[in-house]
């Protein structure tokens, strides 16, 4: 039942504009030095890493409204967009590197152009569903899923940096897990929306096998199509996850995480999944930033389908006594 892709790409993302705080960026650096590519090859992929992307920071980039560097931001996510839609048009598993959130913008749009009936899971402690007018603190890091959803259109100004795209998400194909910090606009705009979502006190009552349970049937009972997972490594309780730029207490454990992702796993469905907000600057030591990083690993190498099972590589048989 479980398809296996042949092959998975790994795509760095090393940008930090979408949010005020430095060392985002080096995020794909240390969840490389975290042994990454050697997990996922021995999970029997062929694995291409694509290398980092190179961004450019625009030197005169004047905030729009409120936003800030909405022009270096729309030109990271037009190049990550194309970059997402031709790894996948050439038939790869795509694993991005982050970078802040505000490259999903690009990831999932290119994803999107590949395949239009994508759905999107987004794990993590916020929303990131803010519009300009909404967000209090102008970051587009805290507003990527606005960009996306049809729904939203009409309440998304002209954002310079952006004419190259259009939302072409429903809110029905999103479902949050992870939430507790969520600003009144956003939760007024899940409410409105009537989008699924589940924040961790969903999680306590119900229990995370629940929890997977109906966001998998919400998003693919319908009918089989390819998964998006969008994971904020701040999901994870910040005793887990120090090294990001926006730490909630009450997060995930880490058994929770691992078991989201290997359910999304099993679907045999996964198609492009985001790891961002890894920041190797704010942790409190190297410990620190090395536990947030190989949790990172541990996450994707989950995803694509690593087992607490053992039973990756086939045995014929029991050995026998010499
Ligand atoms: N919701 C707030 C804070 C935030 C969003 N995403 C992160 N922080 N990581 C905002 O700025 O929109
Ligand atoms: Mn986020
Ligand atoms: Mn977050």
């Amino acid at each position: 039942q479980q398809s296996r892709a042949h092959s998975v790409a790994v795509l760095g993302a090393p940008f930090s504009r979408g949010q005020k705080r430095g060392g985002v960026e080096h995020g794909p650096k240390v969840i490389r030095d975290a042994g990454l590519i050697e997990r996922l090859s021995g999970l029997d992929y062929s694995v291409h890493d694509f290398g980092d992307l190179n961004f450019h920071y625009l030197e005169k980039d004047e905030p729009y409204m409120d936003v800030k560097f909405p022009r270096t931001v729309g030109a990271a996510n037009k190049m990550m967009c194309g970059a997402v839609s031709r790894a996948v048009g050439a038939g790869h598993t795509l694993v991005m590197l982050g970078g802040d959130h505000s490259l999903a913008i690009g990831s999932v749009a290119g994803h999107a152009q590949q395949c239009p009936d994508l759905c999107l899971i987004w794990v993590d402690a916020h929303a990131d569903i803010n519009t300009p007018m909404s967000s209090p603190s102008g970051n587009l890091h805290g507003q990527p899923v606005a960009f996306m959803l049809k729904e939203l259109q009409e309440k998304m100004p002209a954002i310079p940096g952006f004419s190259w795209m259009k939302p072409f998400l429903s809110s029905r194909d999103l479902v949050y897990i992870g939430l507790r910090d969520v600003d009144p606009g956003e939760h007024h705009i899940l409410k409105d929306l009537g989008i699924q979502y589940f924040t961790m006190r969903d999680i306590d009552r119900l229990g995370i096998q629940r929890v997977m349970e109906v966001t998998l049937d919400h998003l693919l009972s319908r009918k089989q199509r390819p998964i998006h997972l969008s994971f904020d490594v701040d999901a994870f309780d910040p005793s887990l996850a120090p090294a990001t730029g926006t730490p909630v207490n009450g997060g995930l454990t880490y058994r929770e995480g691992i078991y989201i992702t290997e359910e999304i796993h099993n679907t045999g469905l996964l198609s492009v999944m985001d790891l961002v907000e890894v920041n190797p600057m704010l942790g409190a030591s190297p410990e620190a930033v090395e536990a947030t990083a190989s949790l990172a690993v541990d996450v994707i190498a989950s995803c694509l389908g690593q087992t607490r099972e053992g039973a990756r590589v086939s045995i014929d048989e029991i050995p026998s006594v010499k």
